[in-house]
């Protein structure tokens, strides 16, 4: 397969300006790091040391020393720093890259940034480096998007599995896919170019057969994309229940600070508090609402209609019950009007005892002893992310909308394929919809693209990246 990753894209123009920015937030820090790519990267990072005007050609690729800066013109001194080259096209861009690690802080890497504009440098805009990573062949589009994902990481499980997209894991599995897809439009060549010849093709069932076997495996990688995009943006948990059943107290529990205010009085709570938590490595958006009752007093019933409002965009929610209190009909009601799903907390289990055995499916928690917690913790890993807690890396997650809407769009292809065959549709007609599936896959990795598509997919990022 003519992959993305080594070559250029034929067809593209080239990239004939030098960008520069900044690689690291700006702030107060030890170090900064300012990156420099395209043409004239080595000329105007020579340019920056003045009077000692190094030619940085010289240097080998991936070599480092320490320098002093100075601004064009007047000679005036800049910083001390390392500054490291990479020679087209063994760096990130591609390109000829020249990286600045000066002193932290706003006005020392500001400096070096304007330095290598005012010797005509353009400002990078957001992603640009990433984007012409992946206009060099560096990356394919799934490994770009698995850049901006390792920066936003906010749990430990969003990183591996950020890492091992950037590892391509996602990548070659398309790949394989659109090979896989290729295959059958091959053998259904011979039906339609030699029907008569004497070697029998591969008979039509077979070749459903394989249709079929395309189809599971997309399946299989379509159905890690909810938890896909939970792991992104975390999966947002909604506590509700009856006023006083103990959900701030749970809440700060789960956050591990005291961020809601705990009562004895029911219908503390009137706003949502949210917080973004880890648990187990997995990330959550935890969300505290107002208890649920037929309030009379009007900030409560507003906080009860927030409450509503979360729990219509739940991907899970938390119902909380006070362990010893029998179930009430308007909870049943409740709980099966909910389209998210359910884990059912009977709380301050310490009271009523936790020998208590819970009905089935229950998690009895205490937080004033800790009993359950850990329990809890299990249960909402496992319904938000059940998919891909397991399974590591036997199957790549599906990150993001727009790789499930193209493989969606694949799997429907080669389902209509298959079908099409099955009802005695001639292959030349059927094969169009092999083309259309080999397209989805390609515009999944970028083998196919229009600035429309990489606007999308690099306005995300950082500048810098
Ligand atoms: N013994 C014990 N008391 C608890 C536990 N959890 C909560 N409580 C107490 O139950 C009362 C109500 O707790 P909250 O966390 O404010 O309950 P809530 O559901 O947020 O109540 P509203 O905001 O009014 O809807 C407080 O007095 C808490 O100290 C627990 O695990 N054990
Ligand atoms: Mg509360």
């Amino acid at each position: 397969m003519a992959g993305p990753v080594g070559k250029p894209f034929p067809g593209r123009e080239p990239l004939l300006d030098t960008i520069v920015a900044q690689a690291t937030p700006p702030g107060f820090g030890a170090v900064a790091v300012v990156r420099l790519s395209g043409p004239d990267a080595l000329d105007i990072g020579g340019r920056l040391m003045g009077r000692e005007a190094r030619a940085l050609d010289g240097w080998a690729s991936r070599s480092s020393r320490l320098c002093t800066l100075v601004r064009p013109g007047s000679g005036e001194t800049l910083d001390q720093a390392l500054v490291t080259i990479f020679h087209a096209p063994g760096s990130y861009t591609g390109e000829d890259v020249v990286e600045f690690s000066t002193h932290g802080g706003y006005a020392i890497p500001a400096g070096v940034v304007a330095a290598c504009v005012a010797l005509g440098a353009r400002e990078a805009v957001a992603g640009e480096f990433t984007r012409r990573a992946y206009l060099n062949g560096r990356l394919d589009l799934t490994q770009a998007e698995a850049v901006a994902d390792l920066v936003a990481a906010r749990s430990a499980k969003g990183r591996e599995v950020a890492l091992h997209q950037l590892e391509k894991g996602l990548g070659d599995r398309i790949a394989t896919l659109r090979s896989r897809v290729i295959g059958l439009s091959a053998l259904l060549v011979q039906h339609i170019d030699f029907p008569e010849e004497d070697d029998a093709p591969t008979p039509l069932e077979a070749i459903a057969d394989e249709a079929e076997t395309v189809v599971a495996e997309v399946e299989r990688l379509l159905a890690t994309a909810p938890a896909g995009e939970m792991l992104r943006e975390g999966a947002v948990t909604v506590l509700a229940g009856a006023p006083n059943s103990g959900k701030s107290s749970l809440f700060n529990a789960l956050v591990g600070v005291e961020r809601a205010i705990v009562t004895e009085i029911p219908g503390t709570t009137r706003d949502a508090i949210e917080a973004v938590v880890e648990v187990d490595g997995f990330p959550f958006r935890l969300v505290d609402t107002a208890g649920l009752r037929g309030a009379s007093e009007r900030v409560e019933k507003l906080g009860i209609e927030v409450a509503r409002r979360y729990l219509a965009g739940a991907d899970l929610v938390l119902y909380c019950r006070e362990a010893g209190l029998a179930a009430t009909g308007q909870e049943g009601r409740f709980l099966e009007g909910l389209a998210a799903p359910v884990v059912r907390v009977r709380t301050k289990c310490d009271l009523a005892g936790c020998d208590e055995v819970p009905e089935d499916g229950d998690v009895a928690v205490s937080v004033k002893t800790g009993d359950g917690l850990g329990e809890l913790k299990r249960q909402l890993r496992e319904h938000a992310f059940r998919g891909i807690v397991d399974n590591r890396d036997e199957v790549p997650v599906v990150t993001r909308r727009r790789q499930a809407d193209l493989l969606g769009l694949a799997r429907d292809e080669v389902e209509g394929f298959r079908e099409a065959l099955a009802g005695g549709i001639p292959p030349e007609v059927a094969s169009a919809h092999l083309k259309s599936a080999e397209s989805a896959f390609e515009e999944i990795l970028g083998v196919i693209s229009t600035d429309d598509v990489l606007d999308r997919v690099f306005n995300d990022f950082c500048i810098g990246k």
